[in-house]
């Protein structure tokens, strides 16, 4: 709908993003009776699951967990066929959703928001957007031409924690013959590996689960690792319809037991409450093997302080290694790929025969910590030495600037003109995650300073919502316009999150989470670890009138 020559069209709420969050939001919104728009820079519903399409993306939470919980009969009706969704499934599953509750009518694909600014003088949320611009990197400015305007009284962000992707910046990437690709913007249409020289940048999750793949069609593949990563098993396998039966039959109850679990998921694990280091190294070898059998993040379940103390790290960080050296046969190899860090305080990858894949004759590991990728020639990549790899495809897996970027990549302007971008100069301040001082009635689904990342999104997202929903709601029924976060309530959110980070070992590598790995970014440890507490957090000061939130009446 154009309204360039007109007054702007009114919406109760604008959504931006129509993935997970932006499609259960929009669901929600009807329910209360509201108008919504939302915008979706994609041409389709799936969000993270419609972008990165890359050789191998497969989920690491369980199919059976990793789906929405809001509607039983949505939850009884889709058939998983893996333990861990594939990208397509997760995908169709997306459409699936979209389809069944008519949700297509209210998204604008192919669009991007580039500005939304709040209005002082009505209160309201002025929003521009535009034909979204397809790039790898997809942070190009729009042209403002095509630019259109409606109006919002709430402003809800649904952009996901991890959608900014990060193109680092090499000289002479725009020189390269060969086709490139990032792997959260792969291309719709696929890439022909067959018989070429590809080269991979980056080993994080998504270098890890397509580098396996890629590896079986590609003439040669080299990978460019900055930095050995741990990866699990992850055991994928078809889903045995008896468990899927068994988990349906009582449902609610493995999603209220998933509630009571720090990152929202894997009650069927076994979450082991002892520590490692009460018992000899043998015996917790033993336990790890196990584990290492079942697969996925159940390993973790070991032992309760893995994540916590570093004497306790170092027991299960040396029983991966010892399986790196056991699988990698070339020893000098097997040490490139041994990390050094903690386990778990980057994101535990599930892999599957990642290290394995390191044993083939067309796979070759470059390290490129310290001789580091200097250009990007037309022909492939020249290291500082000058060493020249001749590549016809360049793959990045580099990542993304996480949990901030896509948010500050749109021009939002809070009371005053304020940009977000300044609030959040020394590092994203809100308060739970959902609100942010001077932004009134803007809502940041799974924002920073709330469990987002650390847990299973999906839960996440319907907890966020239902909060949403509910404090509309409240605002509606008692006659409130505006709902803003405090600064008192921020900055005591803000510190309560790097205290309870300041208890794990995350801080102490360089990650995503801490924005690290994009330079200049501030390093501040952005998503809060715990569901349960946060849960519960979020449920207080909704019972208590929205505490920590300035409410201004009509
Ligand atoms: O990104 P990453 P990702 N030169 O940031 C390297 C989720 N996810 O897309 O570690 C050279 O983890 C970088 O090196 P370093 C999941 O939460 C989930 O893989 O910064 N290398 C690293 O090796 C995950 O954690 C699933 O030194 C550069 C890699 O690129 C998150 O998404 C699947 C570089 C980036 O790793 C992000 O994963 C996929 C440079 N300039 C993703 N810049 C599942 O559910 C970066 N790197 C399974």
């Amino acid at each position: 709908m154009s309204t360039n020559d007109q007054s702007p069209v009114h919406y109760d709420a604008v959504v931006i993003g129509a993935g997970f969050a932006g499609m259960y939001m929009l669901y929600k919104l009807r329910q209360l009776g509201l108008t919504a728009r939302v915008y979706e820079r994609g041409d389709d519903v799936g969000g993270t699951w419609y972008w990165n399409r890359y050789p191998g993306a497969r989920c690491d939470v369980e199919s059976l967990e990793y789906c929405y919980s809001f509607d039983p009969e949505l939850e009884q009706e889709w058939e998983w066929t893996e333990r861990y969704p594939g990208q397509p499934e997760i995908l169709r599953y997306a459409q699936h959703v979209a389809e069944r509750y008519d949700l297509y009518r209210d998204i604008q694909f192919n669009t991007m928001v580039t500005k939304a600014a709040f209005d002082d003088d009505t209160g309201q949320w002025q929003v521009s957007s535009a034909p979204a611009v397809n790039h790898i990197d997809h942070n190009h400015a729009p042209n403002d031409d095509d630019t259109d305007h409606v109006t919002a009284q709430y402003l809800i962000t649904a952009v996901g924690c991890l959608s900014s992707s990060n193109v680092p910046d090499i000289a002479g990437v725009d020189t390269f013959q060969g086709e490139v690709c990032h792997t959260g913007r792969y291309p719709k249409e696929g890439i022909d590996f067959a018989g070429k020289r590809v080269g991979i940048i980056g080993t994080g999750s998504s270098g890890i689960q397509a580098i396996p793949v890629i590896a079986e069609t590609a003439d040669h593949l080299t990978v460019f690792q900055r930095t050995p990563q741990y990866a699990i098993p992850a055991r994928n396998h078809p889903l045995d319809p008896a468990e899927q039966a068994e988990v349906k039959a009582d449902y609610h109850r493995l999603r209220e037991q998933n509630k009571t679990q720090q990152g929202a998921l894997g009650a069927r694990f076994d979450w082991n409450e002892g520590s490692v280091l009460d018992v000899e190294v043998e015996e917790a070898f033993k336990e790890f093997e196990a584990r290492w059998e079942i697969g996925g993040f159940a390993f973790l379940g070991a032992y309760s302080d893995i994540a916590r103390t570093p004497e306790a790290n170092h027991v299960a960080a040396d029983f991966v290694k010892q399986k790196i050296r056991e699988t990698v046969q070339d020893p000098e190899v097997a040490d490139r790929l041994i990390p050094t860090t903690y386990i778990g305080c980057k994101r535990l990858v599930l892999d599957t025969d990642y290290f394995k894949t390191f044993n083939r004759d067309n796979v070759t590991l470059v390290d490129i910590s310290e001789n580091v990728i200097d250009e990007i020639t037309p022909d492939g990549v020249r290291l500082t030495d000058g060493t020249r790899y001749d590549l016809d495809v360049i793959v990045f897996a580099t990542g993304y600037d996480a949990m901030t970027g896509s948010l500050l990549r749109i021009n939002i302007q809070g009371r005053g003109g304020l940009p977000l971008a300044e609030q959040w100069y020394a590092g994203p301040r809100t308060y739970l995650g959902l609100g942010v001082p001077d932004f009134p009635n803007m809502f940041t689904i799974t924002g920073p300073g709330s469990p987002s990342v650390l847990a299973n999104m999906i839960v996440c997202i319907e907890q966020h919502v239902d909060w949403i929903g509910d404090c509309i709601d409240y605002m509606r029924a008692n006659g409130h316009r505006h709902i803003e976060a405090t600064e008192e309530a921020t900055e005591a959110w803000v510190d309560h999150v790097n205290l309870v980070a300041s208890y794990t070992l995350y801080p102490t590598c360089n990650s995503w989470y801490l924005g690290a790995n994009i330079p200049g970014k501030t390093r501040v440890f952005m998503p809060l670890p715990g569901f349960p507490d946060y849960a519960e957090k979020c449920e207080q000061v909704a019972a208590a009138g929205y505490e920590g939130f300035a409410l201004i009446p009509s």
